[in-house]
C-alpha cells in the first residue's frame, strides 16, 4: 500500500469520534456493568469484581478486589504470592490503579507484601504522590497496616533453582501473565488495576510496564480505558495504554485502537517481534477491544450478565 493510500485507509477507519457521538449509547449502558480482564484467571477476578459492584461498590473497589484475587492465587506464577522471582530469587511486585477522576497510584519493586494493588490504592488516596518504589513502598505499606509475608513459595523457589542451572531464555508463554482489569460500574464510571510479579527471573531491580501509568494501564473517564500484558519494555516505549485511549479519543474503535498500538510495535521490530503483547480496551459506551501480537491471548469479559473467556489470534 502506498503511503498516501495508507493514510486514507487510516482516516477511513478512524470513524467520527465515537465517544462524542455516543452519549445515547453511554446512557443505554447505565446499569449494565462491564468487567474486562486479561487471561483465564480474569474469570475468577471478574466474578469477585462483579460481586463488589452488586454490593454497591464502585468501579475502583471492584477493580482492586478483582486484582487482589489474582494476587492471592498461589497457582498464578506471574502475580503476587507464588509469582516467580527475579534472577537473585527475590519476588518483586509492580502494580498500579486509576480511578474515574483521573487519580492514580502505583508501586514498583515492592517486596514481601501480598497485595501491591491495595498499597497502590493507598499511595493514591493517602499521599500526594503517584508512585512509591522498593524499600520506601514496603515501609509505607507496613506503616499502614500491611503484614510482611514471604511471597516465594516452594514451587517458585524450585522453578528458580532449576532455571539457575542453565539460565535458559524463557519462551514468551512463560513470562507473561499480568492481571489487568477494567471496570465500568452502574453509573458508567470506569476504573482499572494492573498487577504483576513481572518478567520471570528478570534482572534484580527491573520494573516493567505494569506500575507505569499510561503504559500498563490508563483510564480516562470521558473516553475509556486500556491495559496491557506482555513484554513491558515494549509497552513502556510506546506508552501503550495511553496510546490506545488516545486513539479511541480520535475515533478509533476499541479494536482498531488496540491493533494500531500493536502495529507501532510491529513496525519498530521490522515486522517480526519475537515476544507477546496483548491489549484490552473498554470504551465509555461499552465497546470492547482486544488484540495481541502473536500466538493467542485470552481475555475474560463480563457483559450483559455473562462472564466468559474469549481467545483471540495474534495479528502476525
Ligand atoms: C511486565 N507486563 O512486567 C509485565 C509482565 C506481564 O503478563 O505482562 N505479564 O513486563
Amino acid at each position: 500500500m502506498k503511503r498516501r493510500d495508507f493514510f486514507r485507509a487510516g482516516i477511513a477507519s478512524a470513524v467520527s469520534p465515537a465517544i462524542l457521538k455516543s452519549s445515547e449509547e453511554i446512557k443505554k449502558n447505565l446499569n449494565n456493568p462491564i468487567v474486562l480482564s486479561t487471561w483465564d484467571f480474569g474469570i475468577p477476578a471478574n466474578e469477585i469484581a462483579i460481586k463488589v459492584l452488586k454490593n454497591g461498590g464502585s468501579a475502583l473497589d471492584s477493580a482492586e478486589k478483582g486484582a487482589r484475587h489474582a494476587e492471592s492465587d498461589i497457582n498464578n506464577s506471574s502475580v503476587g504470592y507464588g509469582g516467580l522471582p527475579d534472577e537473585l530469587g527475590y519476588v518483586t511486585l509492580d502494580a498500579c490503579i486509576m480511578d474515574s477522576k483521573g487519580n492514580a497510584g502505583s508501586v514498583a519493586f515492592l517486596q514481601n507484601i501480598k497485595h501491591p494493588i491495595s498499597v497502590a490504592r493507598m499511595v493514591m488516596e493517602k499521599t500526594k504522590h503517584v508512585m512509591l518504589v522498593g524499600e520506601g513502598a514496603r515501609k509505607f505499606a507496613i506503616s499502614n497496616g500491611f503484614k510482611e509475608t514471604n511471597l516465594l513459595t516452594e514451587k517458585s523457589k524450585s522453578e528458580w533453582k532449576k532455571w539457575l542451572k542453565k539460565k535458559r531464555k524463557l519462551t514468551p508463554h512463560e513470562t507473561h501473565d499480568t492481571l489487568s482489569i477494567l471496570v465500568q460500574d452502574d453509573k458508567g464510571d470506569i476504573s482499572g488495576a494492573c498487577t504483576t510479579s513481572g518478567y520471570a527471573f528478570k534482572m534484580h531491580g527491573r520494573v516493567g510496564d505494569s506500575p507505569i501509568i499510561g503504559a500498563g494501564l490508563y483510564v480516562d473517564n470521558d473516553i475509556g480505558c486500556a491495559a496491557a500484558t506482555g513484554l513491558g519494555e515494549e509497552v513502556i516505549k510506546t506508552n501503550g495504554s495511553f496510546l490506545v485511549v488516545e486513539l479511541m479519543r480520535q475515533g478509533y474503535s476499541p479494536q482498531q485502537a488496540c491493533e494500531e498500538a500493536l502495529r507501532r510495535i510491529i513496525k519498530a521490530h521490522n515486522g517480526n517481534p519475537d515476544f507477546q503483547i496483548g491489549y484490552i480496551a473498554l470504551r465509555k459506551d461499552g465497546g470492547i477491544g482486544s488484540a495481541c501480537l502473536k500466538w493467542t491471548f485470552d481475555y475474560a469479559l463480563y457483559k450483559n450478565g455473562i462472564n466468559k473467556l474469549h481467545t483471540i489470534e495474534g495479528m502476525l
